[in-house]
């Protein structure tokens, strides 16, 4: 039987790819076929996506795919989540997508919690506080210039379906990020739209993963795009290689999204204390989660450092004795780019977050990324720690998928610090849940998420590792 061939477009805030996910009987693995960066580029004022370079290269990669897979069946699109595009009422952007890590939503934030106080937003839609959820880019944006001329808001994934499709929908999985949507009703909330004084026609109409958005003829012969979580997290937690229901996850690339899959939302004031989110998955699934700093911290150390071997550099931290600093991974400080080995051994210096462990100032990129590495595995274990308390729930063990699994000393120290297994795996996640959704909806994969994901656990090589 000859393999069935979707294609996967994953975009990550430090990267994109093309993959071709090839599914046969009970097997699903991925070919890559291009990659690209994504850089944040500073225009207008604010740092943005380059939204046409990031258009180009999908297509660049779709062309190819088409072209070594001409029976490619269909194609899925995940990015990052919160940032979005505005159309003018032909359909044309107004301005390349400003990105979460600009300084400008973070203006606003009272102001709109003076118009909604936080726990009356917690309560319609179950978010974790962030200071570039949406609705806050979207009140930085109504202070703007373009707001009179927008017709549309649309999330950078459906923009790119858009292109395709020339369809404008609204993800569910992805509109969950928003902070506009009703975490119990799943659909925009005319309250807080109301409220906020977004009029409800600026948002496209709602649309399911599994659903087909379009057809395109951007390849030569027509390929339809079906929609999957088009929200990059959603489609890594479809990806995780789970055989039980009694597992957390770390989804680790840029961020870390650390938490567990609920049937349904926990809106709790003890919930909200915690900042945890309640992001809706695919097939309904509440992901209860945290957004916990991430691969960023090292990433941008790295940029400064001019790019040393990330192998070496990690052996050598490794080298290093435990007990040394730590730092609160998620200070809002160090969401911005630049500079940031200085502000990590200034978070040291300033900080009272390393749990009494007196560190000395990390001043070796070995120490810097050491302290970063026992930091984000710190924050792991007491973040799962946190979300079983909040739900009764046990966890037995921890999946951690995304670009974080490649990291052993990181997965080695997540197992120590939670006490329970690791298994790391897959490092294509979100492709590999994107190529899935798609399989399923055109009846090569199974129906339930534990089914797919038992075709993944069959098909993956993982890595286990026990705490010590
Ligand atoms: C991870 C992610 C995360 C969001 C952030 C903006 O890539 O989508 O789930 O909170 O980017």
């Amino acid at each position: 039987m000859a393999a069935r061939v979707f294609a996967a477009v994953d975009i990550g805030a430090s990267g994109g790819r093309v993959m071709a996910g090839l599914v046969e009987g009970g097997s699903v693995s991925l070919r890559p076929v291009h990659r690209f960066a994504n850089p944040l580029v500073e225009t207008a004022g604010s740092l943005r996506w380059d939204f046409d370079h990031l258009h180009r290269e999908m297509l660049r990669g779709l062309r190819r795919l088409a072209r070594a897979c001409p029976e490619v069946e269909s194609i899925g699109i995940d990015t990052w989540a919160v940032d979005f595009g505005l159309l003018d009422a032909a359909g044309e952007l107004l301005a390349p997508p400003v990105a979460y890590r600009d300084g400008a939503a973070a203006q606003v934030v009272d102001d709109v919690h003076a118009t909604v106080p936080p726990e009356e937003l917690f309560a319609v839609n179950g978010l974790q506080f962030l200071p570039f959820t949406t609705l806050y880019q979207l009140a930085a944006q109504q202070r703007g210039l373009l707001w009179d001329r927008a017709a549309h808001v649309v999330l950078v994934p459906d923009l790119l379906a858009y292109r395709l499709t020339g369809r404008l929908r609204t993800e569910l999985t992805n509109a969950s990020t928003t902070g506009l949507l009703d975490v119990r009703t799943r659909r925009w909330s005319d309250e807080l739209l109301r409220r906020l004084d977004i009029p409800r026609g600026l948002l496209p109409d709602l649309e399911t993963p599994g659903t087909v958005r379009g057809v395109t003829g951007a390849l030569g012969a027509p390929v339809p795009v079906t929609t999957v979580g088009s929200h990059d997290t959603a489609s890594a937690v479809v990806g995780i290689p789970a055989t039980t229901d009694s597992f957390g996850y770390v989804s680790c690339g840029t961020w870390s999204l650390v938490g567990l899959e609920l049937p349904a939302p926990v809106l709790t004031p003890d919930a909200r204390a915690a900042n945890f989110t309640n992001e809706i998955g695919v097939d309904g699934r509440v992901r209860f989660l945290r957004n916990v700093g991430g691969l960023w911290l090292l990433q941008e150390c790295l940029r400064e450092w001019n790019s040393p071997d990330i192998d070496d550099l990690l052996a050598a931290a490794a080298a290093l004795p435990p007990g040394g600093p730590v730092i609160d991974v998620d200070d809002p400080a160090l969401i911005a780019p630049g500079n940031m080995p200085a502000r990590i051994a200034a978070a040291v210096r300033d900080g009272d977050s390393d749990g009494g462990r007196g560190g000395r100032v990390p001043r070796t990129p070995a120490a810097l990324a050491r302290c970063i590495v026992d930091s984000l595995a710190l924050a792991y274990a007491h973040t799962l720690r946190r979300a079983a308390d909040l739900t009764g729930r046990k966890v037995e063990g921890i999946h951690l998928v995304g670009g974080g699994s490649r990291n052993e000393l990181l997965c080695r120290l997540t197992a120590n610090e939670a006490g329970v297994p690791v298994v790391a795996g897959p490092v294509e996640a979100t492709a590999l849940g994107n190529v899935l959704v798609q399989a399923r909806a055109h009846g090569a994969a199974p129906a339930t998420l534990e089914d797919l994901r038992e075709h993944l656990a069959r098909a993956s090589t993982l890595r286990r590792y026990e705490p010590t």
